[in-house]
């Protein structure tokens, strides 16, 4: 399986600028690739990454996506005076030719083609390119919006003519609507395309009807077009995470991608003067990490805009950070989606309804009357976003941004790099864990009378069961590695799992952990905590738990899984995550028990998915020695590859109306769960 992220830069992208006065374009300057560049070096990103050059694409390549004629009006532009190049250029909505415009563009897509050969051919397991121009407005017969040559569709027919690609994701989190891929791709269902844009209905560039929710596709291809509009600006982190939960992830895990290219626009990102968005760089740490758990870990991110130049770069450093699989950075902030936000969502689920699975159970009616309708265009300064960064921002005060970043990415970009998990040696070598080739930090276990007098400390009746408190020494060890920051996580054998994340939970109290996420798998007798909000235990259990109800720190999901069927994970996207993120929680802990009602893949998705938060802190206390989930939770924690998650089917009815009443019954509680605003606000 690969590992490693490859970086694709050349300098030479940078000699393609405007040569004349042109207020609409003069923001794609060469700086936003070089201050990118500089940025990864600042942040000894670069050197661990593997370097791949870029080369030019050929003809034959461009023409997979565009016509002979564009090509060779491209083509023309090299010898042009600028006379000639600027009355060529006022033919295009937004874009300026260079004399070194047409060699840029032909670098930009081959640097593309580079990085999905690097990941296809097993080179790497991810990557990101940083090209100028960018692609995505560019179509068939004409350049548009900055672009020339649309580098991501490109990418996508060569990935599927040259491997063989049946399905491939397109994420376009680009503030803006990337019509051009739309157009490429409308009619054909081999490529998802997502996109969520700046669109104040219709009145925000480039102004179209179809950059709407209703545009699904065409022909065989309907449903594989999702546009996600913003009808305001200053969305947030929260807005960009309940898109993903509750649209772009359900229907990317029923897609089952073979590969996924990232339309990477760093214009939604907050500063930018084209978005008007609030979201902090984090957040592209995050979407990054989710997309990582698709297609194997097939990932290629390829720039598009971004026009904050620090607000861009610092974006740029998330992204590549966590394709080396550092530890994702904890956002700060209330996390609630705005109405408007909402409304958008639950319009997009809508539309799309006939055509996913996921969605086929969901009453979400559309929304005729949105709130946000009355708007008068140019009161966009007003912030929908609840997130405490938003009173930061004032679009016209970049300097501003710009010493709010400074200050902020210091608290954010941490320098104990990459993750590394605790095992005990009993654990790795029956686990067969010796070939590894990852940061396993391998610990003795805790000495009985250590053991019996730190828990005297919190359980002094558990000190009289001598069983239970021999089968605290693991997690005690491992725990006391991760409070100490020795390693991000790691995995306990238990065969009282309960008895040890009780034990486990005070001790972690006592160290001053605020808010911990605990998780139960499978039947076991939780020993209730006293200190309420400090622990929130969402257990997923087969049976339905006599005189046990959820409230709010206490979630009881039931959840049967059969072996063939894989349907948790509609219930991690849509439940478990919004609620953990809803928590922002310091430490997860998740106990595997007896009688368990989730497959390995299930509890390996719930493993990888919540590594995002908590900076990564995860304690594994697992009960039974199933081999094969061991093996499968180590490599999830230890981030060695990306597991398969297994075929992933709907879920029943049943499950979904049960999911729905809980969402329902705690939507007020945990803001993230809201996708529609008739249940419940
Ligand atoms: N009044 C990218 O971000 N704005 N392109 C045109 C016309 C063009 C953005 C405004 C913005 C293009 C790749
Ligand atoms: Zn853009």
């Amino acid at each position: 399986m690969a590992s490693g992220t490859a970086l694709i830069y050349d300098e030479a992208m940078t000699r393609h600028k405007l040569l004349w006065n042109d207020p609409v374009c003069d923001i794609e300057v060469p700086e936003r690739l070089s201050a990118s560049y500089e940025q990864l070096q600042r942040y000894h990103l670069v050197e661990r990454c593997v370097p791949v050059p870029a080369r030019e694409g050929s003809e034959e390549e461009i023409l997979l996506v565009h016509s002979s004629e564009h090509l060779e009006v491209a083509k023309s532009t090299q010898t042009m005076n600028e006379e000639e190049l600027k009355r060529i250029s006022g033919n295009y909505d937004a874009f300026f030719f260079h004399p070194n415009t047409y060699h840029c563009a032909r670098l930009a897509v081959g640097a593309a083609l580079q990085l999905v050969d690097s990941v296809m051919s097993g080179k790497v397991c991810n990557g990101m390119a940083l090209v100028r121009p960018p692609g995505h407005h560019s179509q068939r017969n004409a350049a548009n919006g900055f672009c020339l040559f649309n580098n991501v569709a490109i990418a996508a027919e060569y990935a599927k003519l040259k491997y063989g690609l049946k399905r491939i994701l397109i994420v376009d989190w680009d503030v803006h609507h990337g019509q051009g891929i739309q157009y490429i791709f409308e009619e054909d269902p081999s490529v998802l395309y997502f996109s969520w844009h700046r669109y104040e209905h219709q009145k925000f560039w480039p102004s179209l009807k179809e950059s709407d929710y209703d545009a699904v596709g065409l022909g065989k291809g309907k449903g594989f077009n999702i546009n996600l509009p913003w009808n305001k600006v200053g969305m947030g982190n929260s807005d960009y995470l309940a898109a993903f939960f509750h649209v772009l992830l359900p229907v990317a895990f029923e897609f089952d991608p073979e590969l996924v290219l990232v339309s990477s626009g760093y214009d939604s990102g907050i500063g930018d003067p084209e978005g008007q968005m609030n979201a902090t760089p984090e957040v592209f740490a995050h979407l990054t990490h989710f997309l990582m758990h698709l297609a194997h870990g097939k990932l290629c991110v390829i720039l598009e805009g971004g026009y904050h130049l620090k607000s861009l770069s610092e974006s740029v450093c998330t992204t590549v950070k966590t394709l080396l699989r550092d530890p994702v950075p904890q956002l700060t902030g209330e996390m609630a989606p705005c109405l408007s936000a909402i409304e958008s969502i639950q319009n997009v689920r809508a539309a799309h309804k006939p055509y996913w699975k996921w969605l086929m159970y969901e009453d979400t009616p559309f929304l005729y009357n949105l709130s946000t309708k009355s708007d008068l265009p140019g009161t966009a300064d007003t912030n929908p976003s609840t997130d405490d960064e938003a009173k930061i921002t004032d679009s016209k005060e970049t300097d501003k941004i710009e010493r709010f970043l400074e200050s902020h990415m210091k608290n954010v970009i941490f320098p104990d790099p990459p993750i590394k998990t605790a095992i005990t040696a009993g654990l790795k070598a029956s686990a067969d864990l010796n070939t590894f080739p990852v940061h396993l930090h391998v610990v003795e276990e805790m000495d009985k009378n250590e053991v019996k007098a730190l828990v005297s400390d919190f359980h002094p009746d558990l000190v009289k069961a001598n069983k239970t408190l021999l089968s605290l020494g693991s997690t005690l060890t491992i725990l006391d590695k991760i409070l100490k920051k020795e390693v991000c996580n790691g995995i306990a054998e238990s065969p009282a799992a309960s008895a040890s994340v009780a034990v486990a939970l005070r001790r972690s109290l006592h160290f001053g952990f605020q808010r911990m996420l605990c998780i139960f798998v499978g039947d076991m007798h939780i020993i209730p905590n006293t200190e309420d909000g400090k622990v929130l235990v969402i257990h997923v259990c087969k049976n339905e738990q006599p005189g046990k109800s959820s409230s709010k720190h206490y979630i009881v999901l039931n959840w049967k899984e059969d072996a063939d069927r894989n349907d948790f994970y509609s219930a991690v996207l849509g439940f478990i995550l919004p609620i953990a993120y809803s928590y922002q929680p310091n430490l997860i802990v998740i106990a595997i028990g007896p009688n368990r009602s989730l497959g390995i893949s299930g509890i390996s998705l719930l493993f990888g998915l919540l590594q995002g938060l908590a900076e990564s802190r995860i304690l594994a206390v697992i009960e039974d020695t199933d081999i094969n989930l061991m093996q499968s939770v180590a490599k999830t924690l230890a981030g060695a590859s990306m597991p398969h998650f297994g075929v992933h089917v709907p879920p029943t009815q049943e499950k979904v109306n049960q999911i729905k009443m809980l969402r329902k019954q705690l939507q007020q509680d945990w803001k993230m769960l809201q996708c529609s605003v008739n249940d419940g606000i």
